[in-house]
């Protein structure tokens, strides 16, 4: 099928599904469709990236990488710009970034590196504008600042919609769902009780995706749309800000209102006026779900400045990982001061999870 025709059966089956009531009895039409319709949103996927288009080049470094997306001109490059000592091309009209273009924020001695790259436009999943390569770039992100202005906080929508397409989750915890591929025996369904999907609409599901003998084991109840994600297997899921940019063009008045209008939380700024960064920076680090360990070389010694950043449940022996293997294989636990512990130096085993401020002194014998 050509790209036209697969847009063309696209279209047909997302207004079928529309126009479906959705109840029992149609529950297995619909995701008969809708896995259909994920298929098809694959091929199209793959067939607009024959055409030669690469991805953006660009390593991960430091804690935690963000990426801000936004259509063209919303100020994401200012706002790069003010958070780090990038110095991205910043002008009034749009595509001015034309790559990506990357800074680092040290922030409560954590460094989170951000991403600036292009403007994202309606129909980037199917490669308008430079949409295919700074997608690819959203998909490495830990966490997305999605940048709207306060002239179009409609924005919002379209850009996640956009995400969406391309199998970005946002705000979504990853389905616990496994599936274990056999040679027969069927499908076999497992573990948690389901509610949200019959397990008939499952196995037909499955076969869809030429699954046709497989343990399936759910941990969770799931509606279809999750599990289809589950049987494609490429989605991401990412936590995500919203940032409303440019609130110096509007009177607080009017920012009261559009605040009104849109849902869900948002973080206010002028990256112009400097307005709410320090706040935004806040968000980001909690968002980030990152802990400062802050490491004492020898008993008596005062704990050093820099922290170690690590990931909120990370144990004694994953710390200790991050500053080598060797020390790692060397240790029994740790002596700890700080809030994971009921009382000073307490002395803790390897599967201890450590909280964000701990003093950590690594012990070689207990
Ligand atoms: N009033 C006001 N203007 C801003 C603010 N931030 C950015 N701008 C202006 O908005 C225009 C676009 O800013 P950029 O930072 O280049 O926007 P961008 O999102 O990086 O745009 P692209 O790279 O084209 O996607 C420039 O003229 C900026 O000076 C702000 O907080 N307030
Ligand atoms: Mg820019």
């Amino acid at each position: 099928m050509n790209i036209e025709k697969i847009q063309e059966s696209i279209e047909k089956i997302e207004k079928e599904i529309k126009e479906t009531p959705y109840h029992k009895g149609t529950e297995h039409h619909i995701g008969k469709l809708k896995a259909k319709l994920a298929k098809l949103r694959l091929q199209l996927e793959k067939g607009v990236k024959k055409k030669g288009r690469e991805g953006f080049a660009i390593r991960k470094e430091g804690d935690a990488t963000l990426v801000l997306v936004g259509l063209p001109s919303v100020g994401k490059s200012t706002l790069l710009n003010k958070l780090t000592r990038a110095k991205s091309k910043v002008a009034p009209y749009p595509f001015t970034t034309l790559e990506v273009i990357p800074g680092m924020l040290d922030y409560k001695g954590a460094k989170i590196q951000l991403l600036d790259i292009p403007g994202l436009i309606g129909g980037a999943t199917k490669g308008k504008g430079k949409g295919k390569q700074v997608l690819s770039i959203v998909r490495i992100a830990d966490l997305l600042l999605v940048l709207a202005s306060v002239e179009e906080p409609a924005d919002f929508e379209l850009i996640e919609k956009e995400l969406l397409l391309a199998g970005v989750r946002i705000n979504e915890k990853r389905p616990q769902v496994f599936i274990e591929k056999k040679g027969r025996g069927g499908i076999q369904i497992s573990g948690k009780k389901l509610e949200s999907i019959s397990t008939e609409v499952v196995k037909s599901l499955a076969r869809e995706f030429g699954i046709l003998n497989a343990d399936i084991v759910f941990k969770e109840d799931i509606n279809q749309d999750r599990l289809i994600d589950v049987f494609l297997g490429n989605r991401v899921y990412v936590p995500r800000l919203k940032v409303l940019s440019k609130i110096d063009l509007v009177s607080k008045k009017e920012l009261k209102d559009i605040l009104n209008k849109i849902k869900s939380p948002v973080i206010t700024i002028s990256a112009k006026e400097n307005l709410g960064l320090k706040k935004l920076k806040e968000e980001i680090f909690s968002k980030l779900n990152l802990i400062r360990i802050y490491l004492r070389k020898s008993r008596k010694a005062k704990p050093e400045k820099r922290p170690l950043i690590c990931k909120k449940g990370t144990t004694v022996l994953e710390a200790a990982k991050k500053i080598s293997e060797e020390l790692a294989e060397e240790i029994k636990g740790a002596k700890i001061q700080g809030p994971s512990v009921k009382y000073p130096n307490q002395l803790v085993g390897l599967k201890h999870q450590l909280s964000d401020k701990d003093v950590v002194f690594f012990v070689k014998t207990v």
